[in-house]
């Protein structure tokens, strides 16, 4: 009905076996080539893609737009040569779930001394720190205040926590405090007891989890110390100044799910930190099962010349 139009499909890091499958059956019109191969096909329409290698896509002739498989698109521009054809992201209730999952299990671990309680049990201590405030007594600062960190203020509210939110533009919200831009950083970082990072990796964003940040941070609230949650990108954290900020006490712990390199290096400090929890990039993965259908939706309503959706601002770089 539609063009049968190839698909290229470049996901490193992922089994692209199981990608392949699903496409295959949400477009079994729409044949799909695995890269490597077929680099400079001109029947290729679109590109499917997690960190794809170097010039892969600039030698398509034909094509008509890239979709990247998670919500990033960080990992699309790292190789610079990237054609003028629309960029499609992910925004899929899946994903969205999946995120305020692991941002409501790390603040509430935070909250209610997870931490503390795992070391006592380590060593058979039988303690109750009566040190424990309520929610409400607790606000949590959402850096990126966008698709994931809506859905997570959202969750965390529902949990009794106030919740406050910084983006890039100017936001109106009639139940979260809200705060844009440079200007708006100083305010928010005043009022975080935990702050919660989902800012995507852009020129604007890299290495903001830096010094002058945690400077900024309150120097004391309910928790003790601010506590950094970070599942955004590893570019956005400076991590020497990570472990800076937790040993002079103005951090009193981090939940980090992304990191400067990954894997994160055996030799990294952060493995071994008493106070910093390390998951492997798995706090939202993306499920072909739930993403391939929309996306093919989506190019099938492009052929159609129907509005693509959830589009990137190249400008903006997210
Ligand atoms: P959105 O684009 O919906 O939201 C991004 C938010 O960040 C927006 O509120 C945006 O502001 C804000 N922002 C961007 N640049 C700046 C800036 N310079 N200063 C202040 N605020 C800024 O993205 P999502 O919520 O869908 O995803 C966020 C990120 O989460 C992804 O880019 C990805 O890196 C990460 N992620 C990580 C996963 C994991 O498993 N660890 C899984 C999925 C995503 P504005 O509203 O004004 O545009
Ligand atoms: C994403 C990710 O960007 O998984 O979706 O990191």
């Amino acid at each position: 009905m539609y063009s049968s139009g190839k698909i290229l499909l470049s996901v490193t890091g992922f089994d692209p076996a199981i990608w392949k499958e699903e496409l295959e059956k949400a477009a079994p019109d729409r044949p799909v080539v695995l890269q490597p191969g077929a680099p400079d096909d001109p029947e290729i329409d679109y590109a499917v893609v997690w960190k794809q290698p170097p010039g892969v896509l600039s030698g398509l002739p034909n094509l008509k737009a890239i979709f990247s498989i998670g919500a990033g698109v960080d990992h699309i521009f790292a190789e610079g040569d990237v054609p003028d054809v629309p960029i499609v992201r992910v925004v899929a209730d899946d994903l969205t779930d999946r995120m305020s999952e692991y941002v409501v299990w790390q603040v509430l671990d935070h909250h209610r001394k997870g931490p503390l309680y795992r070391d006592q049990q380590a060593q058979k201590i039988w303690h109750e720190d009566l040190m424990q405030p309520a929610a409400p007594e607790v606000t949590v600062g959402i850096l990126g205040y966008g698709n994931l960190g809506r859905d997570a203020a959202k969750k965390l509210q529902a949990l009794g926590f106030r919740v406050i939110g910084w983006s890039r533009t100017e936001k109106r919200e009639p139940d979260v405090e809200t705060f844009a831009g440079d200007a708006g950083l100083t305010g928010f970082l005043a009022q975080a007891d935990i702050v919660v990072c989902l800012l995507p990796l852009t020129p604007a964003t890299r290495g903001i989890l830096s010094a002058p940040f945690f400077e900024k941070m309150k120097a004391r609230g309910p928790l003790g110390a601010p506590v950094l949650i970070n599942a955004g990108r590893g570019g956005l954290q400076v991590e020497a100044d990570i472990l800076a900020a937790l040993a002079e006490k103005r951090l009193g712990a981090a939940s980090l799910d992304v990191f400067e390199t990954e894997p994160l290096p055996a030799d990294s400090p952060l493995w071994t930190h008493p106070r910093v929890t390390i998951t492997p990039h798995a706090a939202a993965t993306s499920v072909p099962q739930a993403l391939i259908p929309p996306m093919v939706a989506q190019m099938d309503a492009h052929d159609r010349g129907e509005p693509l959706t959830n589009l990137v601002d190249r400008n903006a770089g997210y």
